[in-house]
């Protein structure tokens, strides 16, 4: 694919500022940003037309995100907590989730680590401290603070992120969340992804307020707008704000993105998004704009990277095939993992549904 795009809005950094913005391995660096970037890229592609075809039940892109979710990915510790709102799969995968248990997670089949409880594209990874996503718009903020302040309490060294859209702005949540933080300085980082919807309705409808980074103030600590589509620019806002975090507290990080795809498979934006929308987002495209870079740098040549697009494609396709054909969650998962120890009457009520179903529990 070639970057020249018209109307790109191009990232505005030369060769010579890039070792200092990301250190002497700073190819490696963009060419890692680069490929869990196009992995987002490839699989909203691919699993949008999947959810279409009626072969998985949901799906939530987050096209237009990628430079913020693999940004952020990138400038966390191993030790840090994720907290995601509706679109930060990328993040899980970028921190070593494996793309197979997702996959899996996406057919809700046997295999799927949330057991098919879950709806797909709410992936949990407690290995990479990744919580499972609350569809329940702003309360992963509340959780993230709690967490926040365990880890104070525990003298634990980690740090936990709270990732919520523009929406949740408006939520009792993030006014609990936010206020708690300031007041007792815990070690939480705050992503407000503003993607400037809140499935059909804009982000100048939400608030009065124009920077939502500029509530942070009222609650006592920094907030600052970047770029978000602009991946080294989140990268060092996250890291720096990670950095300060046991000396200034709390950061409200807002990166301004695009949502370039409808809110989910279950929406259809043409009702209401307004003329000229997805040219603006186009010229705003996180992928498209370090496709441009990777091609002023010279750091990673169009037949290289279409060589990377089809590696992505063919693991992919390969992990649905695997996916696809495994069979769901057995009848007698329902009754694992809802309570610590088994007890009457869970036992009879096992019990009892598995003489329904014919009798064939291990
Ligand atoms: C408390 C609550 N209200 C409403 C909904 C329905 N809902 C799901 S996503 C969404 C919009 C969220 O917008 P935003 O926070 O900006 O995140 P985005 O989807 O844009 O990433 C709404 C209203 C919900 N899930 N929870
Ligand atoms: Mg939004």
């Amino acid at each position: 694919m070639s970057a020249a795009v018209a109307g790109l809005v191009p990232l505005p950094y030369g060769r010579e500022d890039l070792p200092g913005l990301l250190g002497p391995n700073w190819e490696e660096w963009l060419r890692t940003a680069y490929r869990w970037m196009l992995l987002g890229r490839v699989l909203d592609t691919r699993m949008l037309g999947m959810q279409r075809q009626g072969r998985v039940g949901f799906y939530g892109p987050a096209t237009g995100h990628e430079a913020a979710n693999v940004g952020l990915a990138l400038s966390l510790r191993k030790e840090d907590w994720v907290f995601p709102g509706l679109r930060e799969q990328l993040v899980a995968l970028a921190r070593g989730h494996p793309l197979g248990q997702y996959v899996h997670h996406l057919f809700t089949n046997g295999v799927d680590p949330c057991k098919g409880r879950q709806m797909p594209c709410h992936p949990t990874a407690r290995e990479v401290h990744y919580v499972s996503m609350s569809s329940t718009v702003g309360s992963q903020i509340i959780h993230a603070v709690g967490c926040a302040y365990a880890m104070r309490l525990r003298k634990d060294p980690g740090a936990a992120v709270a990732c919520f859209g523009d929406g949740a702005t408006s939520t009792n949540e993030f006014h609990a969340g936010m206020n708690f933080a300031g007041v007792y300085q815990l070690p939480v980082l705050f992503f407000c992804a503003n993607n400037q919807w809140a499935i059909s309705l804009p982000v100048s409808k939400q608030t009065r307020v124009p920077v939502l980074a500029d509530k942070a103030g009222e609650y006592g600590f920094n907030g600052v707008r970047i770029d978000g589509t602009d991946v080294i620019a989140v990268f060092h806002t996250v890291r720096a704000a990670r950095e300060r975090l046991a000396e200034q507290g709390p950061t409200l990080v807002e990166p301004l993105v695009y949502r370039m795809t409808p809110h989910t498979s279950s929406d259809d934006p043409t009702r209401y998004v307004p003329k000229g929308w997805m040219e603006e987002a186009a010229a705003h495209d996180p992928l498209t704009r370090l496709e441009e870079l990777l091609d002023r740098t010279g750091v990673l040549a169009v037949t290289a990277r279409e060589t990377l697009r089809q590696e992505l494609e063919t693991e992919l396709r390969k992990l649905i095939a695997e996916a696809e054909v495994t069979p769901p969650p057995g009848p007698d998962t329902l009754f694992v993992d809802t309570f610590r120890d088994t007890f009457w009457p869970l036992t009879e009520d096992r019990d009892s549904f598995d003489r329904e179903q014919g009798g064939h529990f291990p």
